[in-house]
């Protein structure tokens, strides 16, 4: 399907999704959050690891659309927040690994959409942050959540209060981004994480990915039971046997995903 602001490329089983509007710093706007939405309910089934970049060469996303945000009334505003969520919401929620590769500005809706993925990869020349109290608004796309699940309470607050652009070496030290890559090679990387992941059961990774989420705000004994019942599960299933069935006969395993 043909997109405005977004563009989707697949190679393999390995998806790329642009967020392609440079002329705003690939700012998200009602239009583009839309895209995003309609995208992610549609990815191609043969898609098995998502990454997510900016298009353009200075931003991964500038953050929500100011220009369009500074004339939404209360209700528009409402709105406009839902849609963001809801957006955030289907990325977390997708099967499939996902993977922000940041190669540029990733302000407020930018590094919001950077967290909802399930880790981060970041350009020496990025630039993270949420900026959004200079703005008299506070994160509405669920910053205040994510950012403070992955960097802990007293980092989250430290970055929200004082609205700081950090660059990729301190996102890195405080946790929110896992490496730091030179710019020509962050694409590169991001693919050749998703070839390894691409090689295992993609039935195991999405039951690994849906327990580390549902256990992750749950005590440790319940969190356990969540993964006790899901490792059962798997077993009698195709790429269950066919990992055993490989390992014992000496042979790359084909999984199939059922
Ligand atoms: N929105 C709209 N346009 C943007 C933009 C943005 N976030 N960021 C950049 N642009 C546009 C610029 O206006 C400029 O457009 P023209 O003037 O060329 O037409 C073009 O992109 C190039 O930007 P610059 O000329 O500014 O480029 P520089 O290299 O000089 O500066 C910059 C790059 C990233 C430092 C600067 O553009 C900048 O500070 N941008 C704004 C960053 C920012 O504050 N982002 C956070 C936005 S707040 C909520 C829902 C959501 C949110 C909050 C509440 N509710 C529903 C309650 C989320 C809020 C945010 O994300």
């Amino acid at each position: 399907m043909a997109y405005e602001n977004i563009r989707l490329e697949q190679e393999g089983a390995i998806a790329t999704l642009f967020i392609d509007r440079p002329k705003a710093l690939n700012a998200l706007n009602t239009k583009t959050l839309q895209e995003l939405e309609s995208a992610l309910k549609s990815l191609p089934a043969d898609v098995r690891v998502l990454i997510v970049t900016g298009g353009g060469e200075k931003a991964f996303v500038a953050g929500a659309d100011i220009a369009e945000m500074a004339a939404l009334t209360d209700a528009q505003a409402q709105e406009f927040g839902a849609l963001g969520h809801r957006v955030m919401a289907a990325l977390e929620a997708l099967p499939i690994p996902t993977i922000a590769a940041v190669n540029g500005f990733a302000l407020g809706g930018g590094s919001e959409l950077a967290l909802a993925c399930d880790f981060i990869y970041a350009s020496e020349k990025a630039k993270l942050g949420l900026p959004e109290v200079g703005l008299g608004v506070i994160p509405g796309f669920g910053g205040t959540q994510r950012l403070t699940r992955v960097v802990g309470r007293a980092r989250a607050k430290e970055l929200i209060f004082t609205g700081d652009r950090i660059d990729a070496a301190k996102a890195k030290e405080i946790g929110m981004v896992l490496e730091v890559l030179p710019a020509d090679g962050l694409l590169a990387h991001c693919r050749a994480v998703a070839e390894k992941i691409v090689k295992n059961s993609p039935l195991a990774i999405s039951k690994a990915k849906q327990v580390i989420e549902a256990g992750a705000d749950q005590d440790l004994r319940a969190a356990n039971d969540i993964e006790r019942k899901a490792f059962g599960d798997l077993f009698g299933s195709e790429d269950q046997r066919e990992g055993m069935k490989a390992f014992l006969e000496k042979r790359p395993a084909t999984f199939t995903g059922k």
